[in-house]
């Protein structure tokens, strides 16, 4: 089995966890878009009724074309369940995310959900965070002087570019400078330096966020808690 079909895999499986009457916060990335799909037959089929709150405006783009009932996140009292992709996760479930850029409005939707389930493919696994470029939102304002700091700190920065080699802009605007660090020896620690850092608008390490995992493996999803 390919990533690919790992993610339609897992994305599938996780479509099954929503239950009638939820309020579901949709993620961002290519695992995410088969759960919503998934999550579309289901509601067509068994007639569920579901309200769904989006972290991006792709994923909002998709939700609509398949007439999923949308709110913002200020128009509902809580989240049930949010659903969503991660770039890395360490053993202990501290994640790595914004790989898509939807950073900020994914760890919006996830400290207002009850519950909060990643599906990945068996690739993001890892140790340790840190070999996955950790993305940092900033605004353009004083993001040059941000991307030096974080040099002479030894975070190796980037700036994020699209594909066209253009300054990557999210949707709120903001820049993402991407943090090659390697390995993050104590994630929450460099998670306060970085929101301590005036210009930061947030940070890519979701810790302490999630206590289940969904994980494709080419003999099926696995349900790791
Ligand atoms: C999203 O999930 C992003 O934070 C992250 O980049 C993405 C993973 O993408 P994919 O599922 O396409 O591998 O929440």
């Amino acid at each position: 089995m390919d990533q690919n079909e790992l993610k339609k895999l897992v994305g599938e499986e996780a479509s099954k966890w929503v239950k009638d009457g939820m309020t579901v916060g949709l993620g961002t990335g290519s695992t995410v878009k088969f759960m919503v799909d998934a999550l579309a037959r289901r509601i067509k089929n068994e007639h569920l009724s579901i309200t769904g709150v989006v972290t991006s405006n792709a994923t909002a783009e998709q939700a609509n074309a398949l007439n999923i009932p949308l709110k913002s996140v200020d128009e509902v009292a809580k989240i049930d369940l949010t659903i969503d992709g991660a770039d890395e996760i360490s053993r202990d479930f501290q994640g790595i995310k914004g790989g898509g850029a939807a950073l900020l409005f994914e760890k919006i939707v996830a400290v207002n959900s009850r519950r909060n389930l990643w599906i990945v493919d068996q690739s993001k696994l890892s140790e340790r965070l840190g070999s996955f470029p950790l993305p940092v939102e900033v605004i353009p304002y004083g993001s040059k002087k941000l991307f030096s700091k974080f040099a002479k700190k030894g975070y190796a920065p980037t700036f994020r570019l699209d594909n066209t080699g253009q300054l990557k802009y999210t949707d709120s605007n903001n820049l993402i400078i991407d943090l090659h660090l390697k390995e993050i020896e104590h994630p929450h620690t460099l998670a306060a330096d970085l929101s301590n850092q005036v210009g930061v608008v947030e940070h890519g390490l979701f810790l302490d966020m999630v206590n289940t995992v969904i994980v494709g493996y080419p003999e099926g999803p696995k349900v790791l808690t």
